[in-house]
Parts: C-alpha cells; structure tokens; sequence
C-alpha cells in the first residue's frame, strides 16, 4: 500500500517530509528572558516549595481567571486525580468512561475503586447519560466523566442522576482549562474538577495540574492530602502523598497567563481552518460543535470512515511517513488494557460506540505555533491532485 494518501498532493506531502516533522502537539513557551525575573526571585526567597509565595499568587491568579472559587493547585493531574477521589472518600464502584487517557481509570486502581465502563455518545465522545443508570449498583459511590478534547459532558443530566442516586461527581478535566459552557465556567460543574498543566495541554507548567473546589472547608483538606496529609507541625490528617507544585512549576504558569488569551485564539483560529478544510472531505467525520460552548481547541480529533480510501492506521501511518504526527488519541480503549480486562467480570458490558470510535479516531496537530503553511500541508493530505477535495462528508459514524 502506498504511503501516502492516494487523494494528496505529493509534492505538498514530500515538502513536509523535508521539512521538521509536526508532532501532535507542542508547548507554548514564553520569551525566556521573560523567566529571568521569576526564578531570580525565587533564587533570592529560597522558598522552593510547600505552599511558597508563587504558589499562592499562581492559585488567585487561576482562580480569577478561569471563575472559579477555590482551586488547590499539584505537581500533576494524575496525582490530582488520585487525591480528589480521596479528598471526597470514595469507594466501591465508580462510573467511568473507557475513551480516555489510561491517568482516568488508573486514579480509580490506586484507590483499591472498581472501574465500571459506561459507553460513550460518538457525538460527544463523552459519557453516555442515557447508559449511566443501568451502570449503578449498591457499591457505585461516583461518577467520574471526562470533558474529552475539552468538549462539554452532559453536565445537567450527570447532576441529576447523581442527585437522584447520591453519588458524587468528579470531573476529568484535564482537557477543558479555560472552557466555558453556558456562558460560566464549564469547571464549576460536579464536586470536583481535575486540570491537567503538562507540556502537551492547553496551559502548561512544564508537569503539572489542579483540583477545582466549592468550598474553603474543601480546599483545606486537599491541601492537606497533597502534603503527607499534614494540618500542622504535628498533626497528621490522613495517609496524604505529595502532590505539591514547586515554585519554578508555580512562577512559570504566572507567566504562562500572560500569553494564554492569545495562545486560545489561535488554537481556535487553527480548529476554524481544519474545519473550513475538512468538513466536505469524503470518509472524514468531524465531530460536531458543541451547542453553548466556547470550547479550548486543544485537540482536533477527525474520524476516518469505511468510505476513505484508507483505514484509519494506513492513514495514521501515511501521515507520520509524511512527518505529520497525529495520535490515536484514545486508542486502545482503557478497558480492553489487561488490568482492566477483569474488572468486566465477565459481564457483557456493550462497549460499541467507544469501540468504533476508538478505532476511527486521529488527532491532528494543533498547538499555537504551528503555522499557516503548516495548516495548508495537513488539509491537502486530504485532497486530491489538484487541491480540490475529494467528495461531501455525509457518512454517520
Ligand atoms: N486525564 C486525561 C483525560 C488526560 O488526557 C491526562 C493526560 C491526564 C488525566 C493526566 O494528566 P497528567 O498527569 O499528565 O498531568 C500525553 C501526556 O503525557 C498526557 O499528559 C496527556 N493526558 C495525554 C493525552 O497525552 P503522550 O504519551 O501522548 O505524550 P507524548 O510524550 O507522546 O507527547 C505527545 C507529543 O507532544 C510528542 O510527540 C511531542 C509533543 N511534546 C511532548 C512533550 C511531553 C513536546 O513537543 N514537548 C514535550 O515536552 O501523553
């Protein structure tokens, strides 16, 4: 099979394989003379950690600008995780999807939680509401959604169900930083909401993330989770880890602030073009655009359907032999992961739609550097000789 997609332009394609490869995504940066300044300051506090006084101005500073109340700022999402099941003492089962990052389901196991996988909507890629219900049994304590590629859950209908089963919500946002639905912050939704800072996400702190909370009372026992579980000198609250950022994480995404507004705008300009490019390409699914939404463009997933001349890996593979790495972002399903496979317990759960989505999906690169001509290479990968696209994009997934 030919390595590159029968409908591209080849000398488009080849020019980019001269080129630097593209990678799915790539960090933001600020100037770095810009960073002098802060690590100067911290190198004169010598506070390096626990609590120091860029992690304080870096939580006020999130808080205000993404709207909400009270946020605990970690060294990562996935601890983040792990410490808000623990923060709200969740146990038994807790309602799940399997079309995520593996940090969603591991968060689960390393609190002794039980997965129970619910289906998606292919619409969304998001939790299913209408299959959540059936999901619940005496030990369910939770649900854990996942904002996917920062596209709203159906936050409404999750609250209701949990208001009628008494189960907490914790949301995975790790993709949604800066999402507003409804015209308020999409992170104000549920118990808790979970950021993600690392390099490959919206707003990056090089590794980091944070716990997005209701209330002070809250917060506090957060903060003292992600200290060893520390109330004061000699009070020990509960088994805590350390999830703590450090003051070089904490001074960097102060300074990563300044440039967000700009580095947003341009993801969205970035998700406008593919769109605009995509949307009549025959075989190529796009999801739709959320109703209320103004989203983050922080992933720019297309769908490759049984009418593209290519199946989903040969397209994958076309377009990494031509130096454009997307990823297969989620594939394999978590569930079908061997220590998730006995969770099901040998229950047939129907996994369908995460399924085929899971096997359709490819995110393209999208990240605010990567340039117009860049852009221009990746929509004519799916375009015929000369240029135009190949046909309208009709197909249902
Ligand atoms: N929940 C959800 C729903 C998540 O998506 C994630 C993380 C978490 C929870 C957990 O949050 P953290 O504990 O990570 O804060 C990446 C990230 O490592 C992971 O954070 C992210 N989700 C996931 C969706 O993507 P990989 O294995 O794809 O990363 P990697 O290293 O292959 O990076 C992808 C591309 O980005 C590279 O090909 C090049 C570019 N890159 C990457 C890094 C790290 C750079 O240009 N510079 C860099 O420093 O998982």
């Amino acid at each position: 099979m030919s390595i590159v997609p029968p409908t591209a332009d080849k000398s488009i394609i080849d020019k980019a394989v001269a080129d630097k490869p593209i990678y799915v995504t790539q960090p933001s940066l600020p100037p770095l003379e810009d960073f002098i300044p802060y690590l100067e300051q911290i190198w004169e506090n010598k506070i390096l950690t626990n609590n120091g006084p860029f992690h304080k101005q870096l939580e006020q500073a999130l808080c205000d600008y993404l709207g909400v109340d009270h946020l605990a700022l970690f060294t990562n999402g996935t601890i983040a995780l792990v410490t808000a099941l623990q923060a709200l003492r969740i146990t038994g089962e807790v309602i799940t999807t399997p079309f995520s990052f593996v940090a969603t389901a591991h968060s689960l196991l390393w609190n002794n939680i039980k997965p129970v996988f619910v289906d998606i909507d292919p619409k969304t890629c998001n939790l299913d509401p209408d299959r959540i219900e059936e999901a619940i049994t005496p030990q369910t304590t939770a649900i854990m959604p996942v904002h996917c590629y920062g596209n709203p859950c159906a936050v409404e209908r999750i609250e209701e169900l949990a208001d009628t089963y008494g189960l907490k919500v914790i949301y995975d946002a790790a993709h949604a930083f800066g999402v507003k639905y409804k015209g308020e912050s999409l992170l104000k939704h549920g118990d808790l909401s979970v950021l993600s800072f690392h390099a490959t996400k919206v707003f990056n702190t090089f590794e980091g993330g944070a716990i997005i909370c209701p209330d002070a009372k809250t917060k506090q026992r957060i903060d003292y989770l992600k200290n060893f579980g520390f109330a004061d000198e000699v009070t020990v609250t509960a088994p805590g880890i350390n999830g703590k950022m450090s003051e070089v994480n904490a001074a960097f995404g102060l300074l990563q602030l300044k440039h967000i507004d700009k580095a947003l705008e341009r993801r969205r300009e970035i998700e406008r073009a593919y769109r605009e490019a995509l949307t009549d390409a025959k075989g190529i699914s796009l999801l739709p655009i959320p109703d209320d939404t103004i989203g983050n463009a922080s992933y720019f997933p297309i769908f490759v359907g049984d009418d593209y001349p290519l199946s989903r890996d040969a397209l994958y593979q076309a377009l990494k032999d031509a130096g454009i790495n997307g990823r297969r972002y989620f594939y394999p399903l978590i569930s079908t992961m061997p220590m998730y496979r006995g969770v099901l317990d040998g229950k047939p759960v129907s996994l369908d739609k995460a399924s085929r989505v899971a096997n359709r999906v490819i995110c393209l690169p999208i990240y605010p550097n990567l340039c117009d001509n860049e852009i221009e290479v990746i929509c004519n990968c799916f375009s015929n000789q000369s240029g135009t696209l190949v046909g309208s994009n009709s197909e249902e997934r």
